[in-house]
């Protein structure tokens, strides 16, 4: 009992004396503005981190005039992994423990040129991945194609009213869902797959053009940088030995992007019908695509 009145005391004396503490702090507030401004000014001021966004491998820290901004994060405050699957690999074939440890580590060495290199690789500790031959990656296109296909049909088959797919992108993937029927789809051999690729040129246009417009998010402008494409290379690369000789191979021009005609071609895709196939991120492109359709 005794406790408990102590206890009430102490949130009592606490809410009390906590305008009072907050008033001294910042006098000048409180005079200029009205009493329920001077509270939103300090809810503010309490957090100016609340709301602050930072980049990967940086955390919101105040400085001393309560003003919010990013600093490196600590890699030893990253949680720790609970698993080997949480380990990536950088392109510097070293095992981070996640990709928090990965990116805390590369922003600490932001404006070297060994951190401007340094990029995340691929997901799962480094291992020995074994070269790509060159009749294994002209194959590797066709099957990636194939892949893209079925992860969006197994989207559209998974949920028909996910948000990841407009109205009219919906309409594109029944129509391939069912011609999909009609092929009996599964363990397509590569003859049959480069076969039903020439019959079935729109069924996996597509697709390829839906997944640049998934990656191609920041910024929103034709052109894949590192990490707009790691969310799709960097699962990947541990399963299929190709990936990395493969997009390499996409930025023809080798610029370190991969533009959306780059990205066409390399699948095999060619522009048809005298449009140039540009910009097609863009909901605009995706218009003009889906007319070609
Ligand atoms: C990367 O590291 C792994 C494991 O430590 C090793 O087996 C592999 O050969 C290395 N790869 C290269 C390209 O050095
Ligand atoms: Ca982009
Ligand atoms: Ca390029």
């Amino acid at each position: 009992m005794r406790v408990w009145i102590v206890f009430l005391l102490c949130l009592a004396g606490h809410a009390i004396a906590a305008p009072e503490t907050e008033v001294g702090t910042n006098p000048v507030q409180v005079e200029v503005g009205e009493f329920d401004e001077a509270i939103e000014i300090e809810d503010v001021v309490e957090n100016p981190c609340l709301n602050y966004h930072c980049k990967k491998g940086k955390v919101c820290e105040v400085d001393d005039s309560n003003t919010p901004m990013c600093v490196c994060q600590d890699p030893s405050t990253c949680p720790a992994a609970e698993g080997e699957f949480e380990h990536v690999c950088g392109t510097d074939n070293k095992t981070f423990d996640s990709s928090c440890h990965f990116f805390a580590t590369k922003c600490a060495l932001e404006g070297t040129k060994k951190g401007h290199k340094l990029h995340l690789d691929y997901i799962g500790p480094c291992k020995y991945i074994e070269p790509c031959l060159d009749n294994e990656l002209s194959e590797f296109p066709l099957r990636m194609r194939d892949w893209l296909k079925n992860v969006l049909v197994t989207l559209y088959e998974r949920d028909e009213d996910n948000n990841m797919l407009t109205e009219k992108q919906k309409l594109r993937v029944k129509k391939i869902f069912e011609n999909e029927k009609r092929l009996q789809a599964g363990e397509h051999s590569l003859d049959l797959l480069a076969r039903d690729f020439e019959k079935n040129y729109n069924m996996y246009i597509f697709p390829v053009h839906w997944q640049f417009g998934q990656l191609d998010q920041h910024p929103v402008d034709g052109y894949l940088t590192h990490s707009e494409l790691a969310p799709l290379r960097a699962p990947l690369i541990p399963m299929e030995h190709c990936t990395t000789r493969f997009f390499e191979t996409c930025d023809a021009d080798g610029d370190k992007y991969i533009a959306l005609e780059e990205w066409a071609s390399c699948f095999g895709i060619k522009e048809r019908c005298g449009q140039r196939l540009h910009h097609l991120s863009s909901s605009d492109g995706q218009q003009q695509f889906e007319r070609n359709f």
